[in-house]
């Protein structure tokens, strides 16, 4: 039986603020991104980000702590491997963000552009946010790519959206002094009761929204959870001048 067309795919997008696409990925790609992701996390090659630096709930408290060297994001995937660079930049992604965006899409190599870990101990978890918080650009309209490298579930840190939540208007109160949306008020809560966690399978691509609200568990399975994360926007829509957004070349593609 064939699943949801393109275009349905791109309505869900626009909906709900995000789309699980299954079996994105051909299987061959995914097993040479699978055994790069595994080599690199186990070289932990700089640019890295670990989970000490953040400090969100379940981190150790410093680089020197018990577990300080746990990796949360390995940077610059772009630039960290030719494999890695044809994914971000493959014609299948563009041509499904160009049918959202129904322009060329351009990649970020600022905002996300990283393998994402999520370790069994010292991985933490991370509280209900957009991604467009912290992010500069002319308009909100940016679509991340997260390509699920083995099987994610709620229980091994898999991502829960709130749907809808990328179109609706939140007063600045709302957040947190750190933008996170505020698990502690009433009215918060109900839109969180609403979210959902998709499992996902090896292969497995969301497309979701800079604005759609997410948050992630930590990992209470055995193995390491390892996903590969992009971020796409549509030429009309720039980074502003001086900004981290516009801190490295975008790469356009065709
Ligand atoms: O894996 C997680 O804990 C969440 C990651 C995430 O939402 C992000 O980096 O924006």
């Amino acid at each position: 039986m064939s699943g949801p067309t393109l275009a349905e795919q791109v309505a869900t997008l626009r909906q709900q603020g995000f789309v699980v696409v299954r079996g994105f990925a051909a299987a061959e790609a995914l097993q040479a991104l699978r055994e790069l992701s595994q080599r690199q996390l186990a070289q932990a090659a700089a640019p890295a980000e670990y989970e000490a630096d953040l400090r969100y709930p379940g981190a150790p408290a410093s680089r020197q702590a018990e577990g300080g060297h746990t990796v949360r994001r390995l940077l610059d995937a772009y630039g960290r491997d030719p494999l890695y660079r044809q994914w971000a930049t493959s014609p299948q992604v563009a041509a499904w963000l160009r049918a959202y965006f129904g322009e060329a899409p351009v990649l970020s190599t600022v905002h996300h552009n990283c393998l994402m870990t999520k370790h069994p101990a010292y991985g933490s978890l991370t509280g209900w946010h957009q991604d467009i918080r912290y992010w500069s650009f002319s308009e909100s309209e940016l679509v991340s790519t997260w390509l699920a490298l083995g099987h994610e579930t709620a229980d091994n840190g898999g991502l829960f959206f709130i749907p809808g939540s990328h179109a609706a208007a939140f007063r600045p109160d709302q957040f947190d002094a750190d933008k996170f949306f505020r698990a502690d008020l009433p009215e918060n809560q109900a839109l969180i009761a609403r979210a959902v966690c998709p499992e996902l399978a090896p292969g497995d691509v969301v497309f979701f929204h800079c604005r759609t609200l997410h948050a992630a568990q930590r990992n209470s399975s055995g193995q390491v959870k390892l996903s590969l994360v992009h971020t796409y926007h549509p030429a009309r829509v720039q980074p502003l001048p001086g900004t981290r957004s516009a801190s490295r070349p975008d790469v356009p593609l065709d």
